[in-house]
């Protein structure tokens, strides 16, 4: 059992408030955490679940200035909107702040200061990129180029989201002006860095050596290439005017970077929490028996794990993160959720169109969570998990046990009389429960627990099912009483252990049990409700969810799709070549015969491929777009004749040729029936 700890500080990625949630943000970071907090709740612990809009950064200053309105104006829009959508969907935050509130500006700069003023920070002016038409120096989202590390075209300043390597501009290759397009400049200007290098020994004691056994594999896995690819001191200030102020002399026009800002807004929306709730913010932060939980997703480890507990420690007085369990990324029927593209499943829109069904949307992300790889949504799943897993398990069962003891007993708890095998196993089970469900929360595994709680309740549709008390009521009442009995102790159990998961739900069960409600060490007993207890009215827990609904949902993102591809301008076509030329090329159709990852890229497949001339290997940068296991066989068009050449020390012999749209998703361009491989393409 992980050392007891007396309080527990929950954080959740603060959202970009240039946009509303989709189910990708919930699925990686806001049902997890909630579930976390609500249990953590539920066994009587103190806790401090702690939410909030990031509101600074280059994405929100480039919506305002799209749109001609102010970063304020858009921020404002969006924080409304999202903790709104929060509240409603039941995600239990014990404050939802906001970094453009004063708080914040005051706590961010206070850090600054207190590192600056203890020499933490190593001042440099050195050139950075600098666009002369907007006048805008250039850094983060405000400038894009090639990655040095995998290649890819649309990194930007900071950071490459293909790799997840975070960057400084001037290591993009070919960088361009985000605000103009154009190329450029450089130009002198200071600023203060993060000597994260200087923290090498501190980060591999405290997480390679401290954390092996009990942080996830892939956050570890990054945390590690990171470290061991070498640490590089780090920007936290921008020649930016949206932001908060950097409180010294000589920094006019500067502001923090939004990552050094940001992470300080889970400390300032604590100190928020302070007043409102008059207890003391700082033992959360700095009691070594406070535990500190970041929940985000994977392209926010380095800021989580590495960038901000440097800060924290630097600073001295605060507690590092116990554990960062960063989930993967949720995809959209097979494809990347894209604000840009509007692939999405937007969480205002399904409150509106699924209403009163937050539960549903909680259990099958939850049931899909990409906890330990990327994983996909889709509409007929989410009918499929409603209708045969929900409805025909948990409400089922919960409905017939509640009909039948209406009918049969007028809607009060039957006695329990002699017990027979089926019983006594039956109860022996309710009492693991609690432990089976508990035990994997605290290992951050929700899959798991989720399915163990609907173990439980398949336990019940089982017992009763066995013991169909409806065909013996006339012959044997006082067997029906037993078995209603054990049956509404099952009842009683789901609705404690089900509320992480299905807060909705469960507080419907409680009422119709007429129960207040119970702790998670309450749960596990068999004897929560008394013979003679008088039960609510039933009511079902869940509904059917029609054909129609989904097709609706699908037919949405098929127009969306639409949409997006009739509005993208194809690029120009290049300029014109003769027969002959095009006919040195050798194009062939070949079959995929083995795909593995490369090691410590994002992008590339290594692929074996019978070209029907030979068996070669070929480097491909599909590694986004395809699971190895999933193209194993498939026929795909194959440039052999190309020279060959070296990708991260392999040879790669030819080219697969693959069709990119507008938002850079690849795709074969595949015979439309099997060939033979060397068929060649003309
Ligand atoms: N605003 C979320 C993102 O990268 C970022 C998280 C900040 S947590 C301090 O999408
Ligand atoms: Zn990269």
């Amino acid at each position: 059992m992980s050392k007891a700890f007396k309080r527990y500080t929950i954080t959740s990625a603060l959202p970009y408030a240039n946009g509303p949630i989709h189910i990708g943000h919930l699925a990686g970071v806001y049902v997890p955490a909630d579930i976390y907090a609500r249990y953590l709740r539920s066994k009587g612990r103190d806790v401090l679940f702690i939410g909030g809009s990031d509101e600074h950064g280059v994405p929100i200053t480039i919506k305002a200035r799209k749109e001609g309105v102010t970063p304020q104006d858009i921020v404002d829009r969006y924080h409304n909107q999202i903790k709104e959508s929060f509240e409603t969907f039941g995600i239990s935050f014990d404050v939802y702040s906001r970094t453009s509130a004063p708080v914040h500006h005051e706590t961010a700069s206070e850090f600054f200061k207190k590192l600056y003023d203890s020499n933490k920070f190593i001042e440099k002016s050195n050139e950075q990129y600098y666009d002369e038409e907007t006048h805008t120096f250039l850094a983060d989202r405000y400038i894009t180029g090639t990655c040095p590390h995998c290649g890819f075209d649309k990194a930007y300043g900071d950071q490459c989201e293909s790799c997840g390597t975070s960057l400084s501009p001037l290591d993009l290759i070919n960088p361009k002006s985000a605000l103009s397009g154009n190329v450029p400049v450089l130009k002198e200007t200071k600023h203060w860095y993060l000597p994260l290098d200087e923290y090498e020994g501190w980060l591999r004691e405290w997480i390679l050596e401290g954390h092996k056994d009990d942080w996830k594999a892939n956050v570890y896995g990054q945390v590690k290439s990171w470290v061991d690819q070498g640490l590089q001191p780090r920007a936290v200030t921008r020649d930016l005017d949206w932001g908060v102020k950097v409180p010294v002399e000589g920094a006019e026009g500067k502001v923090l970077y939004v990552w050094f800002d940001a992470p300080i807004g889970y400390i300032s929306a604590s100190k928020e929490w302070s007043e409102t709730s008059g207890k003391d913010w700082e033992p959360y932060w700095k009691s070594d028996d406070s535990k500190l939980v970041h929940f985000i997703g994977k392209d926010n480890i380095v800021f989580h794990c590495i960038i901000f507990p440097v800060m924290l420690h630097a600073e001295g007085s605060y507690l590092v993160p116990d554990n960062v369990p960063a989930n993967e990324f949720l995809n959209l029927e097979n494809d990347k959720i894209s604000t840009s593209r509007n692939w999405a499943v937007w969480l205002h829109e399904y409150l509106e169109e699924f209403p009163g069904k937050q539960d549903v949307l909680r259990y099958v992300l939850t049931a899909n969570a990409p906890e330990t790889k990327d994983n996909d949504f889709t509409w007929k799943d989410f009918q499929a998990r409603n209708n045969n897993e929900l409805l025909a398990i948990f409400g089922n069962f919960v409905n017939r046990t509640l009909v039948l003891t209406q009918k049969y007993f007028d809607g009060k708890v039957p006695a329990r009389h002699e017990l027979n095998e089926l019983d006594k196993e039956t109860l022996e089970s309710i009492r693991l429960f609690p432990e089976k469900i508990g035990s994997s929360l605290e290992l951050y595994r929700f899959r798991e627990a989720l399915s163990e709680l609907m173990n439980l309740a398949r336990l019940g549709n089982k017992y009763l099912t066995e013991n169909e008390p409806w065909k013996i009521f006339k012959t044997d009442p006082q067997r029906v009483e037993t078995i209603l009995n054990v049956s509404l102790q099952i009842a009683a159990n789901l609705a404690i252990l089900s509320e992480p998961f299905l807060p909705f739900s469960a507080d419907k069960l409680y009422h119709m049990l007429q129960l207040d409600k119970l702790t998670w060490d309450e749960a596990g007993n068999t004897e929560l409700l008394a013979s003679g207890h008088e039960l609510g009215t039933p009511e079902f827990l869940f509904e059917k969810i029609e054909d129609a609904e989904v097709e609706k949902q699908v037919e949405k993102l098929l127009a969306t799709k639409k949409e997006n591809l009739s509005a993208a301008p194809a690029k120009p076509q290049k300029e014109e070549v003769d027969y002959e030329t095009f006919a040195t090329m050798d194009i062939r159709v070949g079959t995929i015969l083995e795909a593995v990852k490369v090691p410590k890229t994002k992008k590339l497949l290594q692929l074996k491929i019978d070209t029907g001339i030979d068996q070669r290997t070929v480097v491909s940068g599909i590694a986004e777009h395809y699971e190895p296991e999933d193209i194993i066989g498939k026929q795909v068009a194959v440039l052999v004749n190309l020279a060959p050449r070296k990708l991260r020390g392999i040879t790669s012999q030819g080219m697969i040729l693959m069709a990119e749209d507008k938002d850079g998703n690849l795709r074969f361009v595949s015979p439309e029936s099997m060939v033979n491989n060397g068929s060649e393409v003309k």
